[in-house]
């Protein structure tokens, strides 16, 4: 069996935590664990279709996020969020709305010159010709997170070892 809990994935656009989250939920699935994924794709284009990316719309997007995820998690789900979530108040709110021992924020962590070469959309290049306003690491604020219970540096772990080294973490926490 598993204890529901959540896995609060932070970081900037093209750090990897969408990949990551998919890759977590894969293997977790392997383990017999239920789970729901929440990221930008399902969620901006539903629920929060209504919401941009203005420091306010952030807040937003985040709050109803979270506070989704405590749905889930009450419904015994593992959860496994991945959202820029630049603020350290939203995340911290996220934390607090679980019991102590539930969340499990990770920094997926990279330097903004590793996030910008990555570029898969080309939303940096955009960013940078003034083509795309409020752009995260650009002209957008990100609090690095000051104490995660898990930081995977992507600048030297594959998106594998990065989840290995979550799921490992959560084996050790007895939540699978
Ligand atoms: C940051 C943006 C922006 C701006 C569109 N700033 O790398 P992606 O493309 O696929 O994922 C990013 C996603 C960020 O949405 P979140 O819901 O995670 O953001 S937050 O938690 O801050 O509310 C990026 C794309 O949307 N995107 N415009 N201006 N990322």
């Amino acid at each position: 069996g598993h204890k529901p809990c959540s896995i609060w994935l932070t970081g900037l656009s093209g750090s990897g935590k969408s990949t990551i989250a998919n890759l977590v939920e894969k293997k977790l699935h392997a383990l017999g664990v239920h789970t729901y994924l929440l990221d930008g794709d399902n969620v901006r284009h539903g629920l929060n279709r209504d919401l941009g990316f203005t420091d306010g719309d952030r807040v937003e997007n985040v709050r109803r996020v979270a506070e989704m995820g405590k749905l889930m998690v009450d419904a015994g789900l593992v959860v496994i969020s991945a959202f820029i979530s630049p603020f350290r108040s939203e995340r911290s709110m996220a934390r607090t709305m679980l019991e102590e021992g539930e969340f499990f924020e990770v920094h997926v962590s990279t330097s903004l010159e590793v996030a910008e070469s990555r570029d898969p959309k080309g939303l940096y290049k955009k960013a940078r010709r003034g083509e795309l306003k409020n752009f995260t690491g650009i002209d957008s604020a990100y609090e690095v997170p000051e104490n995660p219970e898990i930081v995977v540096d992507t600048t030297c772990l594959t998106a594998e070892q990065a989840a290995d080294d979550i799921v490992r973490i959560l084996q050790q926490a007895n939540k699978i």
